[in-house]
């Protein structure tokens, strides 16, 4: 695969960020895509911590900190404005955590997405509300240890499935959905790229791994993001025209080689990992009949 990155920094050092934070990268490399003419909104998250305190900030480009259930809303309102100024060019974009998209913000971005502004959201998926203390969020996959799901005397994890949103940006019609994660970055770049070409509303979902919310190693998000796609656990599709687009890795891999790197599945028995494995191979083949229908 060619190398697509560009080499402008719109991301610099100096900022908060955990050591081997995937949120970070995903910034990173959206802020490449998007280019230097982009304003970014971000609601109440890790990310509103991480560009550090005013009046320094890690980011090169314009950024509005909102409520946490305002995202959609805000770059609705920064789209029309920046456009009664003549500011077409300028990308306008959420970059909002699982917590604030998921839940409290679904009402706003599903808005935004109806009314049909010319705007990208980009959902970083790190799987919990980390920036409070790793509550579990409605994006919280099935089996994972929270704070508020512990693992205890009852093995009371969470018990629900991830609710993936950008299965319901797709059951609402908008006109490009993806999902991308860091360790594909020219993938993610190239997303990144034909979103800032469309006009109209544009959703991108980011798995972005968390050292010290899913409990590994540092060293290893690059690792765990890519397992996460050759697992079939995240798989990265595309939904444009009406149409889905599933990309099949060259190798697959059992779940639990995903699943074991992180301490936040290391209380699931044998059995429990297989119910994980079927479910994974399940929402795998509805993807694939998806795409051929
Ligand atoms: C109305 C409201 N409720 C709760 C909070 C506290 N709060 C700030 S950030 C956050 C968690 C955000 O989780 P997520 O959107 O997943 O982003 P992450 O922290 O994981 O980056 C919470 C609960 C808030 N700021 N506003
Ligand atoms: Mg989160």
């Amino acid at each position: 695969m060619p190398l697509t990155i560009p080499r402008e920094e719109l991301m610099l050092q100096g900022h908060t960020a955990c050591a081997g934070c995937g949120a970070t990268l995903s910034m990173r490399y959206v802020l490449k895509g998007a280019g230097e003419k982009s304003a970014v909104a971000i609601p109440a998250c890790c990310w509103a911590v991480i560009p550090g305190e005013f009046p320094y900030t890690a980011l090169k480009v314009p950024l509005i900190y909102t409520t946490f259930a305002s995202a959609g809303a805000s770059i609705s309102g920064l789209r029309e404005g920046l456009d009664a100024q003549g500011k077409e060019d300028y990308t306008v974009l959420a970059f909002a955590g699982d917590g604030g998209t998921a839940d409290i913000g679904l009402q706003g971005l599903s808005a935004a997405m109806e009314r049909g502004h010319n705007v990208l959201y980009v959902m970083y998926d790190n799987e919990a509300y980390m920036n409070t203390g790793i509550q579990r969020s409605g994006s919280t996959p099935y089996g994972a240890w929270t704070t508020t799901t512990p693992v205890g005397s009852k093995r009371d994890y969470k018990r629900e499935n991830k609710k993936v949103v950008a299965d319901l940006m797709i059951a609402q019609n908008v006109p490009y959905v993806a999902t991308a994660t860091i360790g594909f970055p020219e993938d993610l770049e190239r997303k990144v790229a034909i979103a800032k070409s469309i006009k109209g509303p544009k959703f991108i979902q980011i798995l972005s791994p968390c050292p010290p919310g899913w409990y590994y190693n540092s060293a290893d998000t690059v690792k765990i993001s890519k397992l996460a796609v050759e697992t079939k656990v995240f798989p990265l599709y595309e939904y444009r025209d009406g149409k889905l687009k599933v990309y099949k890795p060259a190798k697959t891999l059992p779940v639990s080689e995903y699943l074991s790197l992180q301490g936040r599945f290391a209380h699931l028995r044998e059995d429990e990992v297989e119910e994980v494995q079927k479910a994974v191979d399940e929402r795998w083949e509805s993807l694939l009949k998806k795409e051929q229908s």
